[in-house]
């Protein structure tokens, strides 16, 4: 194929947060708002990349990491990986554009990564199915743009589906689709971006999983997954840390297996509590919350929302709240008018709905 367009979408998980690197569920969507990427194919080995906004880099097919940094390092990441797997690039042009917020932990950076890797595979002609390029999409953000993540937005961009969530299993990487209409259930599922980043937020991400490796390790499991005694396994644990790590985790995989279970039942209000009960572990044990995210859950909840929790990473980013649909207007102010007492930034509110997964447009 020489010229194409494919696009890839930004994630909102519901529920499951810091579960995937210790083999665990989430129960993500793919949204409305993507990255598409016009490609078409050089045969010189080079690869130019323009994006509105981001300006444009060019880099041989063939770099190491270290080489290509910025944005461009998501995209020469995935020409690495790729080549680390085997394929022979030729070189291509892409043109980049994105719907999907930047810096608002909504997993902007894993849709170009998604769209690109699709956009090379689709141009070479290679045959790599969704699980491989899951984990190629990983291997290019860990080992070139040296972000340790794990595989939960890749996988909501690339399996996501219109009116359905995800349920990822991070260990055996399979995705099943699950009811998820919150519209024709009178809902609306707000996402509220912060605007507050912090700047050390790869390396808390890294500690907390080097602490649930280590735990993992001290408990004899394969995965904190694995754990199926949590009482029994806080009480073999001396460090307080990681007795903290441990029980966020293994409580929040079952809070994603309620959740699916409620869902598929057709009882989508009542996953509100499951979801505060998340943000509070996230919070008081994972402790990846920072004020912003604390302060638009307590005012979401307080204005009537069914349940509230920050999303992704943690230490900035963005909120989600379940809401009445007839209650969205004054659930906005009021985190509005909280943020302005406290003097941080506007927030950004936006509807989301779960929508198609990644794939080739044109
Ligand atoms: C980030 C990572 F990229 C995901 O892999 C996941 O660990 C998430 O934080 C926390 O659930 O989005």
């Amino acid at each position: 194929m020489r010229t194409g367009t494919w696009s890839a979408p930004g994630r909102v998980n519901i529920i499951g947060e810091h579960t995937d690197y210790s083999g665990g569920f989430a129960l993500p969507f793919a949204l409305a708002q993507r990255t598409v990427v016009h490609a078409r194919l050089r045969d010189d080995g080079r690869i130019t990349a323009a994006s509105d906004g981001h300006g444009k880099v060019e880099f041989p097919v063939a770099t190491t990491p270290g080489e290509v940094t910025g944005w461009g390092a998501h995209v020469a990441g995935v020409a690495w990986a790729l080549a680390r797997s085997g394929a022979a690039l030729a070189g291509a042009d892409l043109r980049i554009h994105s719907a999907v917020p930047h810096g608002a932990g909504l997993s902007s950076s894993h849709s170009l990564e998604c769209a690109v890797a699709l956009a090379l595979v689709g141009l070479h002609d290679l045959n790599l199915g969704r699980a491989q390029l899951v984990r190629l999409v990983q291997h290019a953000e860990n080992e070139y743009v040296g972000a340790p993540t794990g595989v939960l937005d890749q996988m909501a961009s690339l399996y996501g589906e219109a009116d359905r969530a995800i349920l990822v299993d991070a260990r055996h990487l399979t995705a099943e689709p699950v009811p998820c209409e919150f519209a024709s259930s009178g809902l609306d599922l707000i996402v509220v971006d912060t605007r507050s980043r912090h700047r050390h937020a790869d390396g808390e991400y890294g500690a907390r999983r080097r602490t649930c490796r280590e735990a993992s390790a001290a408990l004899g499991t394969k995965d904190l997954r694995d754990v199926a005694d949590l009482d029994d396994a806080l009480a073999r644990l001396t460090d307080p840390v990681a007795v903290r790590r441990v029980r966020h985790v293994v409580r929040e995989n079952a809070r994603v297996l309620d959740a699916v279970e409620l869902l598929r039942e057709g009882r989508v209000r009542e996953i509100g509590p499951l979801l505060t009960t998340s943000h509070a572990s996230l919070r008081d044990d994972y402790e990846v919350t920072v004020a912003e995210l604390d302060v638009a859950v307590e005012a979401a909840l307080a204005a009537g929302a069914l349940g509230a929790r920050m999303i992704g990473g943690g230490f900035g980013g963005s909120v989600i709240a379940l809401v009445e649909k007839a209650d969205r207007r004054s659930v906005e102010a009021a985190v509005e008018d909280s943020f302005r007492r406290r003097g941080f930034a506007k927030p950004a509110f936006r509807v989301a709905r779960p929508s198609r997964g990644a794939g080739r447009d044109r």
